[in-house]
This record gives structure tokens, sequence and C-alpha cells, in this order.
């Protein structure tokens, strides 16, 4: 039987919210939206939805919000015994309803995860940019990934910069990049990034490593940045540029399919640009499957042959045969640049 699983890559326009003094848009209404884009998914015979990175909220990590509460409104509660993602009545609807389609959920939002690892066993919250895979069959979360690389920094840029704060926000990732089975999907492979990850070679071959055959990746990129070189075209060109690279060499050197949804457009005026869209599949060979046209709500539906990963991953990326791991300890052992010494 064909291992096939038709994929919908859910791009969301923008979400108007924080910081945007007169514009919040209510979570209600982006759920609202994401809805339409699930019911619009099943009807065209979608078996999995791929939704953005921080698809609950806008894209926070563009200012500095100083005030508790008005950062924990943005989290999503989780702790061992307490409460749980897939309770969380800023998600619940989606899941239900894509309980009720019989459609898996990959969705980004951000994590706020407390437990008692601190010292002495006392109580740790730790923020974390996450993404979890909901199936339909088992109504639960089969998996959970949480963001290693983190952009930006943890203070501001001058005035008139646009910001990227997410290593303000959140703790990286403490999970690894751990592939899953998805039992009700002819055992698909599946791993996932978040972003800025899908430009690090390294997170994609700990998931080739395991055999992935699908990478799901939602994404908020920046199209512009007042402080960077060139104009909004010019900036915006080279953005969606390294976006493609990055997701076409993944799939390709991994030999898997790769999902990257993005959030686009206009979040925030005089936040310096908006968002890029380009939401794309790219197959095992590198090839493009499709692509979005807008910045705005729009999906993108395929149905992917996982069998089309076997090809690659048993000749040029036959792992077993041709990795020289005797070589690469410099990757693991060195974090930054270590030029030769000049002669
Ligand atoms: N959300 C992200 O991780 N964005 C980064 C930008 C800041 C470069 C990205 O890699 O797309």
């Amino acid at each position: 039987m064909a291992r096939t699983i038709t994929v919908a890559a859910a791009q969301m326009g923008p979400i108007k919210s924080v910081p945007n003094p007169g514009g919040k848009e209510p979570r209600d209404a982006a759920m609202k939206r994401m809805l339409a884009l699930l019911e619009d998914a099943a009807a065209k015979g979608a078996q999995l939805v791929v939704y953005p990175e921080l698809a609950l909220t806008t894209f926070f990590p563009r200012a500095m919000l100083t005030d508790a509460d008005e950062i924990a409104a943005l989290f999503e509660p989780e702790s061992p015994n307490g409460p749980s993602i897939v309770e969380s009545p800023h998600l619940k609807p989606l899941l239900d309803r894509a309980a009720a389609l019989g459609v898996d959920i990959s969705i980004g939002y951000a994590e706020r995860w407390t437990d008692d690892s601190g010292s002495d066993g006392e109580s740790k919250t730790t923020d974390y940019n996450t993404a979890i895979y909901y199936a339909a069959a088992s109504q639960s979360v089969l998996a959970k990934y949480r963001k290693v690389h983190l952009p930006g920094r943890t203070h501001l840029l001058p005035e008139g910069s646009a910001q990227q704060l997410e290593k303000y926000y959140f703790t990286p990732g403490n999970m690894g990049f751990q592939a899953f089975r998805v039992p009700a999907r002819h055992q698909a492979i599946c791993g996932m990034l978040i972003c800025n990850d899908r430009r690090w070679p390294e997170g994609w071959r700990c998931l080739g490593l395991q055999g992935v055959e699908l990478v799901l990746c939602g994404y908020n990129t920046s199209d512009y940045k007042p402080q960077d070189p060139g104009g909004v075209e010019e900036q915006t060109e080279m953005a969606l540029l390294h976006h493609h690279i990055s997701c076409q060499s993944g799939s390709y050197t991994n030999a898997c399919f790769g999902v990257h949804v993005a959030k686009a457009g206009v979040e925030a005026e005089g936040a310096g640009g908006g968002l890029i869209g380009g939401t794309v599949i790219y197959d095992p060979m590198g090839r493009k499957v499709g692509e979005t046209a807008t910045l705005d709500d729009e999906l993108l539906v395929a149905t992917l042959d996982l069998d089309m990963c076997k090809r690659q991953k048993s000749t040029i990326f036959n792992f077993a045969n041709h990795r020289r791991v005797e070589h690469y300890a410099r990757i693991i052992e060195q974090v930054g640049v270590e030029e030769p010494p000049e002669v």
C-alpha cells in the first residue's frame, strides 16, 4: 500500500496584537481563522494541518514587554501534574475540532513549564518556544519539540531598529531533535523544527540520522529591518532566498519532505517591517512541491508519498555507507569559529 499523507500547510496572515496600541486582535479572532483553515483543509482531504510558530499570538518577541501579567497572558502554562496544553482554552477548540474531523495538527505556541527541578526539589518555571504534534486517532500529543536555536538577543537595539528578543523571552529547548512515528499515518517518521532551526544543518542531520521522512516547521521571519543594509524590496528578496535555501537543502541532504509554514504580513506598525510569506513544501529530491502566493491566511495542500524518501536514503545519502564521523568531531566539540593561525 502506498504510504501517502495529505498535508496542509496553514499559512496565517498577521495576528495584530501586542505591541500594536489600539489594534489588539483578540485570541478568539485568531482561533476563528485557524478553525476556518482547518475546515478548508479537511474538506480538501488533509490528514495533517501544520500551523506556524507562535500561532496563538502575535510574534511578541519583536517588543520588550516588562509587565509580568502581560507576558504571562502570552504563554500556555503546563506542568507534569497540572495544566496540559490539550486543555488550554486557547487551543482546545482547534484540537477538539481536529479530533472530530480525524485530522492531525502540528502547531507552535509559547510554553510556560513548571516542575520541581529547582534546587532541593523546588518548583521551577521555564519558558520555551514550543511545537506539538497532536494525533486525532489517540486524541493526544504524540510529540513535543522545544526550539533549540533562539535568534536575537536579551537587550534592545537602538530605537528605530527592528527588535528580535527571543533570548529575552525563552530558554533554549531541552529535548533535542527527536523523531517520532505517527502510527495512524503509515508509521510516518516525523520531526519538528521551529523557524530559525531550519537554518542549522545540525538539527536537520539529527533528524536525518533517525530516518526522518517529514519535517514540520513553523516560522515568523522578518522581511525588513531598518538597521540592515538595503531597502524593503531587496531585504525581502534576500530573506526569502535564505529561507528557501535552508528548507531546500535540509530536505535534499536528509532525503525527506519538509513542510514550512509562515505567519506572514505586518503584525505591528512602526516595528520595522513585517513577516515574509513563502510557505513551502520541498520533497526529498529538493524539488519545490508548492508555495503560497499571499501574505494572508492561505492553505497549501499536497499529497506526499513517503516512500519517495527511500531512493536518496539508500543511495547518495545512505548515511551508514558514506558518513565519516571520524572527521566530524569539530562539529560537536567546537561552538564558534577558530581560524587557522596566520602564516
Ligand atoms: N522566529 C525566528 O526564529 N526568526 C528568525 C529571524 C530572526 C532571522 C529566522 O531565522 O527566521
